[in-house]
């Protein structure tokens, strides 16, 4: 670990941005059938395209309220203990406009030194309160253009849990375009905050500027509440949301049991998740599977639905706090599919032969 880096020099330069504009990649809840994401089924979003980062040049840069800043490569960063965290991650989704629901989910098992370990390393200082971290893709996104991708997290959050330094997803080195070579990982945060590629880390007293934490992220608070700064509140926890796999929107099933499945996830741990199927007055409770770490859990639910019509199907999960989805409005509204339930195809219908 060196501090050795000469002033212009730019740490982790970007090759190339490839694509050079915003990149997707959704997957339907009805895919996401297995515990584990494979992935190649890990949704993808990078807001300015995917930078191509070789990794002898790329560093870490850990500066700001440090006692001792530091410059570490990938093979410093492997000297450290690897720590391994299952963990959902959740998009949230249009960061303008944050009652849209997206449901961009999936569940990895996330691999890395633990952030709280490396800062050990170069002494953190007491008055910082904020870790700033930084991607050096850039571009434009929308009508915003910048030349990093910077977000923060309240540094309490490492009293709350590890956060990661990750380099594998699942296994696996990280693909570029989830983040290849480094890339911060916080179980439990809305993934806009887990900044790929990550090249830099400050600490401060302050949160960070940019437009990815002031402008965008940053959700408008109702008068009288409490944010951080004034009127707003950073999109950093996600809320209870729940997510049915199974059956599929539009989907045709025939009358019987109905197998009614899918996932539920959130920064705290969900206590039990009700399934409607008359849009809302009367709700089944049923369990909230296991959770591993940070992962998503499974409910099931079994629907004796003897004759056939137009259904709507919706989920809604609670966490140990009791803290429950909003029906409408918010990026993590209750989930609705709509399904059409038919007699079962056989010969005990008949029509005249002509
Ligand atoms: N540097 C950088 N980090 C980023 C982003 C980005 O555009 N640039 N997008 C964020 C958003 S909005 C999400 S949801 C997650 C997505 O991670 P994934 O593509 O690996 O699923 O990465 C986050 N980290
Ligand atoms: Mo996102």
């Amino acid at each position: 670990m060196t501090d050795g880096r000469r002033s212009g020099e730019q740490a982790s330069p970007v090759q190339s941005m490839d694509p050079a504009t915003t990149y997707r990649h959704r997957v339907p809840a009805d895919k996401l059938v297995t515990g584990i994401t494979p992935n190649s089924d890990i949704f993808v979003l990078a807001h300015f395209g995917v930078p191509r980062i070789e990794l002898r040049q790329w560093r870490l840069q850990i500066s700001g309220m440090v006692d001792r800043p530091a410059t570490l490569t990938f093979e410093d960063l492997l000297g450290f203990a690897k720590v391994e965290i299952q963990s959902f991650i959740n998009c949230a989704g249009f960061p303008a406009n944050p009652k849209i629901a997206t449901r961009n989910v999936s569940n990895a098992v996330w691999a890395g030194a633990d952030l709280a370990e490396v800062l050990d390393s170069v002494g953190v200082q007491p008055s910082a309160s904020f870790i700033w971290s930084y991607g050096p893709d850039h571009g434009t996104y929308q009508k915003w253009r910048a030349d990093c991708y910077v977000k923060d997290l309240p540094m309490e959050r490492l009293r709350s849990g590890k956060v990661l330094l990750a380099y594998e997803m699942n296994g696996e080195p990280l693909s570029r375009a989830h983040g290849y070579p480094l890339r911060l990982f916080i179980p439990g945060f809305y993934g806009t905050n887990s900044v790929k590629w990550l090249s830099r880390i400050e600490l401060s007293d302050r949160r960070a500027p940019g437009i990815f934490t002031t402008e965008l992220y940053n959700d408008p608070v109702p008068a009288g509440s409490t944010g951080l700064s004034r009127g707003t509140a950073p999109v950093w926890e996600v809320p209870p949301e729940a997510l049915i796999v199974s059956p599929a929107a539009n989907a045709k099933v025939p009358v019987g049991p109905i197998p009614i499945w899918g996932w539920a996830w959130g920064m705290r741990q969900i206590a039990f998740v009700e399934i409607s199927l008359d849009k809302g007055p009367s709700w089944h409770r049923v369990d909230a599977g296991q959770r591993t770490e940070n992962s998503w859990q499974r409910f099931d639910f079994t629907w004796n639905q003897k004759t056939p019509g137009a259904f709507s199907v919706m989920a809604r999960a609670t966490d140990l706090d009791g803290k429950t989805q909003p029906d409408l409005d918010a990026r993590n509204a209750v989930h609705r599919i709509d399904i059409e339930v038919q007699r079962p195809p056989g010969c005990w219908s008949g029509s005249p032969v002509s």
